[in-house]
């Protein structure tokens, strides 16, 4: 391994391959910005380009003299094109994050470097040993090529229990942070990683673990204290995992009375605890995340969501009593589904008047117990990862096929955002329900001009499979999806000599990191 000199890092969460119901807020994951923030703290010249807030600057990703990109599974194929012409470059490209993870092989055609896992501990030795050009077999959660074209995967990264010593996120570093971060609409800050809970479908804790960590409270105030956020949005999977911790931090952010709307993702049991409710209340809650689920109980079963139709009732009557909105987010697909349960599923939300929802599709995502089953079964119908955004059917359903699957969700979503349900928001006076569920119907009208190619292809297969409609799905050829065009345009205007000027002059400019 040559040593390669290192100043400057650009680090890129490449963007959705669709609009979704979040776009407009232009939310960052906060792994970059932990990774940046830690390369900046030992002295290199970092950038993060999170392009669903800013488009990328290639000239800026070029003139790095490394380059990370971050992925979830619906991003993985942008991700790769991106990391496919940066090292074409001869720029060392590392990869991380929850799709890469656990597709390290697959990542390597692309990248240099997969640093599975939790990389705060891990991204200094990589860093040290790129510039070294030795130790990389002393690096944990690293996969990288051996000399012989093989797959070297170290040994697991430790998940570190001591949150307080990382640092927290500099915002500064996201390149145009001109929205929804930080000093501006929304501010993200996780302060627990992991969740003890073990549901099917959802990453987390294979990334993360079971085990529930979280920062010390006055770790957390510090950080509330300093960014004074409007609006926060805690970022934990499970915020109140540890009742007893979730109190002491509500209650300190009464005591010193720090002013923020918040929101975070919970599960239906907070509300068994009242005095845990009224403490969110008091301290701000505006507006829960939830997993709701499905109202199919053998479904709730099958995901091991360890909740039941009647604690979900009951804890959506509890949160509006104290007056705080709720965004449910609902699963239809699994194996237990079928039209009726879907359209059961969707009638309940709106008779409990959920302020919002996503109905999702299932969608086996890598690291899974849902993807391992689908893939032994032969159940996955494509392997273009843009297609796993939770909007697209991708696999074959056991209760309906393909095409009534993606059809009923499509129409549930449409029902729940519908104008008489907006305009029953206005007449009540609840103006903020009525923006949001009128937002939420703009998403769909758009997404359902985009995904109509995709739903036509569903439907001329349903239809030629005659009477065997759940066969239908498997002989569907997905078309693939285009979501790297723009990177080629992008490209072609670079200035490439200025490149190399600003490079070799800033090199030369003085000694490395290390
Ligand atoms: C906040 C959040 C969101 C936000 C912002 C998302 C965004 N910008 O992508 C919103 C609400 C918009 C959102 C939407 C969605 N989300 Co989301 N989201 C999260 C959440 C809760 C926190 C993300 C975060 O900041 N984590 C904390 C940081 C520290 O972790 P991290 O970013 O993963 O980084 C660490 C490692 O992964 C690694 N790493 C990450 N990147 C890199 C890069 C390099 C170079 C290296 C070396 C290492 C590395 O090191 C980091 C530090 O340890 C995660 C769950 C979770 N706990 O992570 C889900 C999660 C990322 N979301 C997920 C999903 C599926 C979605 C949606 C598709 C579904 C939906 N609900 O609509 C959409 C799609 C969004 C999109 N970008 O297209 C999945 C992704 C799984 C997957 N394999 O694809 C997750 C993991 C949750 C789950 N249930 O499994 N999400
Ligand atoms: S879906 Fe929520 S409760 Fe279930 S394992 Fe994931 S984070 Fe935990």
């Amino acid at each position: 391994m040559i040593p390669t000199p290192i100043k400057k890092i650009v680090f890129i969460e490449p963007k959705s391959p669709g609009f979704h119901v979040y776009s407009r807020w232009g939310l960052p994951r906060l792994g970059t910005l932990m990774l940046g923030t830690i390369l900046k703290q030992a002295g290199y010249e970092v950038k993060v380009f999170v392009e669903d807030i800013k488009g990328i600057n290639f000239e800026d990703v070029f003139e790095a003299d490394a380059v990370g990109i971050s992925t979830i599974t619906s991003t993985a194929p942008r991700a790769y094109e991106i990391a496919r012409q940066v090292r074409k470059e001869g720029i060392p490209v590392f990869m991380g994050g929850a799709h890469v993870t656990f597709m390290d092989e697959e990542a390597l055609e692309y990248c240099d470097y997969v640093l599975r896992g939790e990389a705060e501990e891990t991204i200094m030795p990589l860093i040290k040993a790129i510039e070294t050009g030795a130790g990389l077999e002393n690096v944990r959660g690293l996969s990288y090529l051996g000399n012989d074209g093989k797959i070297i995967r170290n040994e697991d990264v430790e998940k570190c229990t001591d949150l307080d010593k990382y640092p927290t996120p500099d915002f500064s570093l996201i390149q145009g942070n001109v929205k929804g971060v930080s000093d501006k609409a929304i501010t993200p800050v996780m302060t627990s990683r992991g969740c003890p809970f073990g549901c099917t479908f959802c990453t987390v804790t294979r990334i993360f673990g079971r085990s529930y960590r979280y920062r010390s409270v006055g770790n957390v105030i510090d950080e509330l204290q300093r960014l004074k956020p409007k609006w926060t949005f805690f970022y934990d999977d499970n915020f109140a995992a540890n009742r007893a911790h979730t109190k002491e931090l509500l209650r300190e952010m009464i005591r010193l009375n720090i002013k923020t709307r918040w929101s975070a993702q919970v599960r239906v049991d907070v509300t068994k605890d009242t005095e845990l409710m009224e403490l969110m209340k008091k301290s701000g809650c505006y507006f829960l995340y939830i997993g709701l689920e499905s109202t199919n109980p053998k479904a709730l079963e099958a995901m091991n969501k360890s909740q039941t139709v009647e604690e979900i009732e009951s804890a959506i009557k509890i949160i509006h009593r104290y007056g705080i909105r709720i965004h449910g987010m609902f699963i239809f697909g699994t194996d237990q589904d079928n039209i009726t349960s879907i359209r059961r599923t969707a009638k309940f939300a709106k008779r409990l008047k959920i302020e919002s929802v996503q109905f999702m599709v299932l969608t086996p995502l890598p690291g899974t117990p849902v993807f391992n089953d689908m893939e032994r079964e032969g159940r996955l119908l494509s392997r273009d990862w843009s297609y796993y955004d939770a909007h697209h059917v991708v696999f074959q359903p056991k209760g309906m096929s393909t095409w009534e699957l993606h059809k009923e969700t499509a129409k549930a979503m449409l029902r729940f955002y519908s104008w008489g349900q907006i305009i029953g928001r206005f007449l009540k006076f609840d103006l903020w329900t009525m923006i949001i569920r009128a937002y939420g119907r703009r998403f769909i009208m758009k997404s359902k001009r985009t995904s109509r190619d995709f739903g036509n292809q569903l439907k001329q297969m349903y239809k030629q499979a005659g009477d065997s409609v759940h066969d239908a799905g498997a002989k569907i050829q997905f078309r693939a999806r285009r979501t790297s065009d723009d990177i080629r345009e992008s490209l072609a205007k670079i200035n490439w000599e200025r490149i190399r000027r600003t490079k070799a002059e800033r090199l030369k400019g003085g000694k490395t990191h290390g």
